[in-house]
């Protein structure tokens, strides 16, 4: 029998040698990091996961589609973006992620979101494999008909690669209702197909479901409540900190509000917004999905209650609760330190991998609830795989009904990553518990599947 040293051992030397084989991918890296260094006790009590190749397999990619997206500005000029589709896992089924449009977007950030999708995608239990995409396309400051013309072309490549039982993307940062719009309008018009399980998070009326867009948020709240719960305590009355102004971080505020929380913050990337009454919902999203203005303009048009912190971080602000809900790493060991001095409970992961490895660590070890995004974001995918279904079944829920099934859900992921985490001696570790529950399923799926 192998003891859980030496399988580290093994484990580190992979992890060299995927820094070799990926050079310039540190998001990736991290990613992989994170869900290796937690795996020796699962692949130590269990010998066919140490099967040469296994551990190998999932870390490479099945297909990487990378490609040119050419389209022209308002004024007539033709700009060049690059388009990305990582189909990471489909053990567990067709290949399912959002697809982000932002300036930071390269193959290695690209990897990384694949990477976490599969484990996330695993925990739903929801038969769906993982994969990302995007593009390096900034869509902000952009005209509506530039992001159509954007969205065509990117769709013009991409259609080849997708389809409702091969790869299903949907939405993450820079892309919503709007870019999904655009994106399966141009697949219909190729493929002459009506062919909605294609895409998720679609509009009311043309095949989305309903609770979609709330999914994410609404479902990190509750698996911050589960924490919570855990400790004998729960949301009434907490003070939260959030982070974020897009999609996650409004209906993360709206749940919050809902369940008696105060959430006083949020943020873009200009700077933050605190706001002592609570944050004024109505007004957030006037600002951010009407205008598409910048968290400046809330401070200016509440009044007394609320200021503007041009360039800081929410962590600065004393509360019970943070829900990072914007992008990767944006809380760090020295956030997670004024965090902790604050009297900090929990920390739930809206957004993908917002917390680096070090603030974990100190969270963890001051005893703070850590919720990891691939269990406590994993709201919004599942969603989008109900709505696969319904789409599936030419029918649509209702919001009572989706959003049942959502917090069934939620409450499930929790439940296994308690349970995950105190069978492999490591209680109240819900990093350990995520990733060994979502391996377990993909590695058993793999291992029936043989080698390919
Ligand atoms: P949106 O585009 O709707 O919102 C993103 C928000 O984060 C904006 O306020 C944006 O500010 C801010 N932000 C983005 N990048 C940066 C940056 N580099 N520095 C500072 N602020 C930044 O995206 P979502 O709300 O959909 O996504 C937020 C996070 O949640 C991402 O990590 C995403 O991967 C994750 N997630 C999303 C899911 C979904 O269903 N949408 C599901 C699960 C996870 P600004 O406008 O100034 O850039
Ligand atoms: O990170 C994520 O889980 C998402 N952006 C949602 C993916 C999806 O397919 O709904």
């Amino acid at each position: 029998m192998t003891t859980r040293s030496e399988t580290q051992t093994t484990l580190d030397h992979l992890l060299t040698e995927i820094e070799h084989r990926n050079p310039a991918q540190p998001e990736f890296h991290q990613a992989a990091h994170e869900v290796l260094e937690t795996l020796a006790p699962v692949v130590a009590a269990r010998p066919e996961y140490a099967e040469p190749g296994l551990i190998e397999r999932l870390v490479e990619p099945e297909r990487q589609v990378i490609f040119r997206v050419p389209w022209q500005d308002d004024q007539g000029r033709v700009r060049v973006n690059r388009g990305f589709r990582v189909e990471f896992n489909s053990a567990l089924g067709p290949y399912k992620g959002g697809l982000r449009f932002h300036p930071s977007v390269n193959l290695g950030v690209i990897k990384f979101l694949g990477f976490e999708q599969i484990f996330k995608n695993a925990l739903t239990g929801l038969g769906i494999g993982g994969g990302k995409g995007g593009s390096d396309f900034d869509p902000h400051g952009r005209s509506d008909a530039e992001v159509m013309r954007f969205c065509q072309s990117f769709m013009t490549e991409l259609y080849r690669h997708i389809g409702e039982h091969t790869d299903v993307p949907a939405g993450d940062i820079g892309v919503g209702g709007r870019e999904i719009g655009y994106l399966f309008g141009q697949y219909r018009r190729i493929t002459n197909r009506w062919e909605s399980g294609v895409l998720t998070g679609k509009g009311q009326g043309w095949g989305g479901s309903l609770i979609r867009p709330e999914a994410t948020g609404y479902g990190n709240v509750l698996f911050a409540a589960a924490m919570l719960r855990e400790r004998g305590e729960d949301l009434e009355g907490q003070t939260a900190v959030v982070s974020g102004s897009g999609n996650v971080a409004i209906y993360t505020i709206e749940k919050l509000t809902a369940l008696g929380a105060n959430a006083v913050t949020c943020s873009d990337s200009s700077g933050y917004v605190v706001d002592e009454k609570g944050i004024d919902l109505d007004l957030l999203k006037q600002i951010k999905e009407v205008e598409r203005g910048r968290v400046d303009a809330y401070a200016e048009r509440r009044g007394a209650s609320a200021r503007f912190v041009p360039g800081g971080r929410v962590w600065e602000v004393p509360a019970d609760l943070a829900l990072p809900s914007a992008t990767q790493n944006e809380l760090d060991e020295n956030d997670a330190a004024t965090l902790i001095r604050n009297g900090v409970k929990a920390v739930s992961e809206g957004a993908n991998m917002p917390t680096t490895p070090e603030a974990v660590h100190l969270l963890q070890q001051a005893g703070v609830a850590f919720g990891p995004g691939k269990a406590a974001n994993a709201g919004g995918v599942a969603v989008s795989a109900l709505e696969m279904a319904q789409n599936h079944a030419r029918t649509s829920w209702t919001a009572a009904r989706v959003e049942e099934e959502l917090a069934d859900i939620m409450t499930s992921i929790h439940t296994t990553c308690h349970e995950t985490a105190e069978r492999y001696d490591a209680p109240g570790d819900y990093v350990t518990g995520a990733n060994i529950a979502g391996f377990e399923r993909v590695a058993d799926a793999m291992l029936a599947q043989g080698v390919i």
